[in-house]
C-alpha cells in the first residue's frame, strides 16, 4: 500500500518534471485530437511567459464556432470568467495576486470541456496570453490545411477526426485508487497492435490531463515525464504499462477514485500511415489480482 502522502508528493514533482522538460514554444493541446461529435477535455499548455515577461498572469481563450462548452476548470488563486456565446463564446483566467502568477519557467496546464463538432477537421482556438509585461495573441491560423509551420504565434490546434475503431488489444487495465485530496494516479495496461501503431493521446473525465510517462534514470536518481512523441506500439508486439515503468499519469484528479468504481477512459492512436481511431475503455480501480503492484513511488528520488 501507498502512504498517501508519499502519492502526493510523487504527482506533485512528476507534474513539476513535466514542465522542466519540454520548453513549449506555444499555447497548445495535447497532440492526438477528438473523436467527431465526443465530449472533450481541452487542455491548453502554457509552458512559457511572454517575451522578456517574469510571469503569465491571464489566459482568454476564444471558443471556436462548432465547438460547445459545458465547464471550465477553475484555478486557485485564478478568477474564471465563462461566456457562453453560441459561435463566440470566450472562457478567461485572470490571476488575483503576482504570487498566483504563473512563473516564466514553469508550465501548467488551463483546461475546459466541451463537445467538439460532428464534423472532421481542424478546430483553431485562439488564445490571449497575459504578462507582467506584455501579451501575445496565439490566433493566427494557417490560410489552408493545418500545418503552423512558419506562423510566429500559431492558435490552438485540436484535430477532430472521423469515428475510426482501433483493432489495438488492451487488457489488464487498472487504475490506481487515490484519496480525498490526492491530485494524481497512475493507469495501468497491456496493449498489442496488430500493426504498427502509436498511442498519442489519452482523455478521461476523471482527470483534466492524462499523459503517458516514462520513467528514465538521469545520473542516480528516477525521474518521469512525459513520453515525447507518443508511445510505439510495434506490430504483435505486447507493451505493458505498470507501476515503476511507463505508466498514464492521471493529473488534475476532479474526485477520489475508490476502489470498486470504474473510470472511462478513451485512448487515441495513430497508425504508420497517419490513420487515427480511438478506443473507449472503462477501467476498474484497485489492481486486479496477481498484478505486479510494486509501487513507483518509493523508488522515485526527484
Ligand atoms: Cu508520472
Amino acid at each position: 500500500m501507498n502512504h498517501p502522502r508519499t502519492i502526493l508528493k510523487t504527482a506533485a514533482a512528476c507534474a513539476l518534471l513535466a514542465g522542466t522538460a519540454a520548453a513549449f514554444a506555444h499555447v497548445t493541446l495535447p497532440r492526438g485530437g477528438a473523436t467527431v461529435g465526443s465530449d472533450y477535455n481541452a487542455a491548453f499548455r502554457v509552458g512559457h511567459a511572454c517575451e522578456g515577461a517574469k510571469a503569465t498572469t491571464g489566459l482568454a481563450v476564444r471558443l471556436p464556432k462548432g465547438f460547445l462548452l459545458s465547464d471550465a476548470q477553475a484555478r486557485k488563486g485564478w478568477k474564471l470568467d465563462v461566456q457562453k456565446n453560441a459561435g463566440d463564446g470566450e472562457v478567461r483566467w485572470t490571476a488575483e495576486s503576482p504570487q498566483a502568477a504563473l512563473p516564466a519557467g514553469e508550465r501548467a496546464e488551463f483546461v475546459l470541456r466541451g463537445k467538439v463538432p460532428g464534423t472532421p477537421g481542424p478546430l483553431w482556438f485562439k488564445v490571449l496570453q497575459t504578462c507582467d509585461v506584455g501579451s501575445i495573441d496565439w490566433a493566427e491560423v494557417p490560410a489552408s490545411g493545418s500545418s503552423t509551420a512558419g506562423l510566429k504565434s500559431p492558435a490552438a490546434r485540436l484535430d477532430v477526426v472521423a469515428q475510426g475503431v482501433a483493432t489495438v488489444d488492451v487488457r489488464d487495465g487498472w487504475v490506481r485508487q487515490s484519496v480525498p485530496g490526492q491530485s494524481g494516479t497512475g493507469a495501468f495496461m497491456k496493449l498489442t497492435a496488430p500493426t504498427g501503431t502509436k498511442l498519442v493521446g489519452i482523455t478521461t473525465p476523471a482527470a483534466g490531463v492524462a499523459e503517458v510517462h516514462e520513467m528514465k534514470m538521469e545520473g542516480d536518481t528516477m525521474k518521469m515525464r512525459e513520453l515525447p512523441g507518443g508511445l510505439d506500439l510495434p506490430a504483435g508486439q505486447t507493451v505493458e504499462l505498470k507501476p515503476g515503468g511507463n505508466h498514464v499519469m492521471m493529473m488534475d484528479l476532479k474526485q477520489a477514485l475508490a476502489k470498486g468504481s470504474t473510470v472511462p477512459m478513451t485512448l487515441r492512436f495513430e497508425d504508420a500511415k497517419g490513420q487515427k481511431s480511438s478506443l473507449e475503455l472503462n477501467l476498474p480501480v484497485g489492481a486486479p489480482e496477481g498484478a505486479d503492484t510494486a509501487a513507483p513511488a518509493h523508488q522515485h528520488k526527484h
